[in-house]
């Protein structure tokens, strides 16, 4: 069945939110604590109020360079992230002194593959352990990762965070219950018309990595977004998008060479693939703050 949670979202922030000032510029119109649910047989949660299949894949080639515990410019174009420019300019790591390209010890990379250990001992790799555990003790309620180093990532007078971007997403939690996995994504800070759907993505594909590496199959995808905003200047494209009716979501799923995957580290974008999207056009130049 068709499903409507990601234009009722968008709905709810712009009818209830407050419009607040924000550090990037334009006001950004808010609302705190929304949630959306996605039971995985009802399709995967890749949005069709606009057609993001372009470039569906590439949240995914994020994830996994994150879960690698990429940090740098060059690191994240092995894993086809050319996006990720603006953030390691020298302008921006040399005001964390950091060198040029380098997101810092603050970036997902580091906090997902090398989180910082008060003994000062080897990085901990997040994910490496959340799997050796989910197998272990899948009954668990602790299988839980975090981005958040909160000692890189103070602000303030005097203070020098050490990335050159607080994470948005990634706080995760996973559930096996009667055998089946649920996976809870937190998410700080959402852009829903622009960053909200590639997270969905990413973390929803977290989720068939995690079916596939445990045996246990893929339940539900849960996003929460704590505070989930649409830019001023966003509101014309979120009106189209709020005039298109729901459509069904499509299917994602491993494809061979991702079937062939035995530890979390080894998935890439192009282990999955994508069927039946059939998503209204998409919309171009949909502002993105700076
Ligand atoms: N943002 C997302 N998803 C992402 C990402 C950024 O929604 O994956 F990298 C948005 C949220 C917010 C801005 O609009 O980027 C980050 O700003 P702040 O750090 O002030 O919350």
């Amino acid at each position: 069945t068709p499903d409507g949670q990601y234009r009722e979202l968008l709905r709810r922030i712009l009818e209830t939110g407050s419009p607040v000032p924000t550090r990037q510029g334009p006001a950004a119109i808010t609302l705190m604590q929304q949630t959306m649910r996605f039971d995985l047989s009802n399709g995967f949660p890749l949005i069709t109020e606009r057609s993001i299949k372009s470039f569906w894949n590439k949240p995914i080639g994020e994830l996994c360079a994150f879960i690698n515990g990429a940090r740098t410019l060059s690191e994240l174009e092995k894993f086809g992230c050319d996006w990720w420019g603006p953030w390691g300019t020298e302008a921006k790591t040399a005001k964390r002194g950091l060198p040029p390209g380098d997101l810092g010890p603050g970036s997902y990379g580091a906090a997902f593959h090398d989180f910082s250990t008060v003994e000062g001992a080897e990085g901990f790799d997040q994910f490496r352990h959340l799997v050796e555990q989910l197998r272990e003790l899948p009954g668990d309620r602790t299988h839980f990762v975090s981005p958040w180093i909160p000692q890189y990532l103070v602000r303030g007078a005097g203070k020098t965070p050490k990335a050159t971007i607080a994470p948005c997403h990634g706080w995760v939690h996973v559930r096996v219950l009667d055998g089946r996995l649920h996976l809870h994504m937190f998410q700080r800070s959402g852009d829903v018309p622009i960053g909200v759907p590639s997270n969905m993505v990413q973390y929803a594909a977290l989720l068939l990595m995690l079916e596939h590496l445990t045996g246990f199959e893929a339940a539900a995808y849960y996003h929460t977004i704590s505070d989930a905003h649409i830019y001023e200047d966003q509101v014309d494209a979120v009106r189209t998008m709020l005039e298109r009716e729901p459509r069904p979501l499509p299917t994602v799923r491993l494809n061979d060479l991702g079937r062939q995957v035995t530890d979390i580290h080894g998935f890439r974008a192009d282990h999955f693939e994508l069927t039946d999207y059939d998503p209204h056009p998409a919309i171009r130049s949909i502002p993105v703050a700076p």
